[in-house]
């Protein structure tokens, strides 16, 4: 992309209403604009970070054998009645009534929904285990929405939900989503890591949130601080292996991790003092096994090896969509922006023309550009006729990881530069070597 044909609407001065680092950096760089309290336009640059992420979610849940779906945002009130919710959901709940007069609701998630759908079509064990995913928008009329994308109204959520035979089967479910979010979360350059929680209006006495550390963090949590040293890294992960995954769990929550909601100071007491953490995080997941909650009260009954009908097994297993974006924001940034990981980056790389105009310069960026994208790479080249120092405020404000600069005194060398925005340090190499190199960097993503 040229930045010049581009629709990137920086600010430049810092937004009265943003109180927190992510939401100050979204609108600076132009990622979002409000349209409500709580409810946001999403910008180019903004929309690219979001794909990028529900890219990752879908690869990772895929990869666990998860099947995508897709369930309209409008869902009927007597559905809800059925489970017993719409009564109970209170005021987070949008309600709606159609020109006909019938209640309606924008789903604020869809346990109900899912489970329609599956006794509507799944009568036997044979059909199990299953677990249907969607990456949809939901709506809670938040009493204090606030800091950006980080408590909306209406945000974009993954919702997962898993049938299952018999309580061993989903609780391998549950224990598959643990995992797979692991790695997901990794993937975009964080550590969440998995804490025991409460599970509030959702139900069941199994479940874990996923937390990501940041002073900015809404929760208040409670830590043996080795948890934060645990990686999943490239090992490989036989999702049907039951002990294998049911292992990696044990490792994960084996050491102390709670919300304050769960936490247990004599518990608490009994880590090494220096490995004892009180911090805030942002939570971006949550897991949850409930069992027969909604099978049993909307009817969804299989039959089972021995010929009899029994409510089917479920759990409900959500990431928080766009609230990464931010909580990537508040884990990787400094003064001048964000640092995106190579992970979730807008563009790849930012190519930026030191003198627009000048033949060799611009000739020079062509051929990085070009070069670039026959690697299969994006990259925003900024071909603006601005000052250098504006245009390296724009790259560092929108946080692409690698620059690579181009000008007419390092041409005569033969060489451009080539900047990490994580570390501030430049290299210089010819033009051939700084696409070689960013294509590697890239290639190991
Ligand atoms: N049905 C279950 C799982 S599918 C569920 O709704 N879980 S949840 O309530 O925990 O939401 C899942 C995730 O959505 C949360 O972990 C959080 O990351 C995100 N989320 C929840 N409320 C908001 C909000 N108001 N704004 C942005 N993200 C939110």
């Amino acid at each position: 992309m040229r930045l010049s044909r581009y629709f990137l609407p920086v600010l430049k001065e810092n937004p009265a209403e943003a109180q927190i680092v992510s939401h100050r950096f979204m609108l600076r760089a132009g990622m979002i604009k409000q349209q409500s309290a709580g409810i946001y336009s999403w910008l180019p640059l903004g929309l690219r970070v979001l794909r990028r992420v529900e890219q990752i979610v879908h690869e990772e849940q895929q990869r666990a054998g998860h099947i995508p779906v897709l369930m309209p945002t409008l869902q009927s009130a007597d559905l809800w009645r059925e489970s017993g919710r719409y009564d109970d959901y209170g005021q987070e709940m949008l309600r709606i009534t159609d020109r006909q007069d019938r209640e309606m609701l924008y789903g604020p998630t869809n346990e109900e929904m899912i489970t329609d759908i599956f006794r509507a079509h799944v009568n036997s064990y044979k059909d199990l285990p299953l677990t249907l995913y969607q990456i949809q928008w939901k709506f809670r009329d938040e009493m204090r929405p606030r800091f950006g994308v980080m408590r909306g109204r209406e945000f974009l959520m993954k919702d997962g939900y898993n049938f299952d035979i018999d309580k061993d089967a989903a609780l391998h479910a549950y224990n598959r989503h643990m995992v797979s979010y692991l790695r997901t979360y990794e993937r975009m350059g964080l550590t969440a890591i998995p804490m025991r929680a409460a599970s509030g209006p959702i139900g069941g006495d199994n479940t874990h949130e996923f937390l990501v550390l940041a002073s900015t963090g809404e929760s208040e949590v409670f830590f043996d601080s080795a948890v934060t040293d645990l990686k999943l890294g490239e090992r490989e992960v036989d999702f049907d292996n039951r002990a294998q995954v049911a292992s990696i769990c044990q490792e994960f929550t084996k050491l102390y991790a709670r919300t304050d909601e769960t936490h247990d100071a004599a518990l608490f007491d009994q880590i090494p003092e220096e490995r004892r953490k009180v911090a805030r995080g942002i939570e971006v997941g949550q897991i949850f096994f409930f069992g027969t909650k909604y099978s049993e009260s909307m009817g969804a009954l299989v039959t089972n090896a021995e010929g009899e009908r029994v409510p089917v097994q479920m759990g409900s297993h959500g990431i928080g969509v766009s609230r990464l974006l931010g909580a990537i924001i508040e884990a990787s940034h400094d003064d001048k922006g964000i640092i995106w990981p190579e992970g979730v980056t807008p563009f790849h790389a930012a190519i930026v023309n030191l003198k627009q105009g000048d033949t060799e310069a611009d000739a020079a960026c062509d051929g990085i550009y070009q070069g670039l994208r026959a690697r299969g790479l994006d990259p925003l080249y900024d071909d603006r006729d601005a000052r250098a120092g504006e245009k390296f405020a724009t790259t560092d404000l929108i946080g692409l990881p690698w620059r690579i600069t181009v000008g007419p005194r390092g041409l005569k060398n033969g060489v451009v530069e080539l900047t990490s925005r994580r570390t501030g340090e430049s290299e210089e190499m010819s033009p051939e070597a700084a696409v070689d190199r960013v294509a590697q960097i890239y290639a190991g993503v």
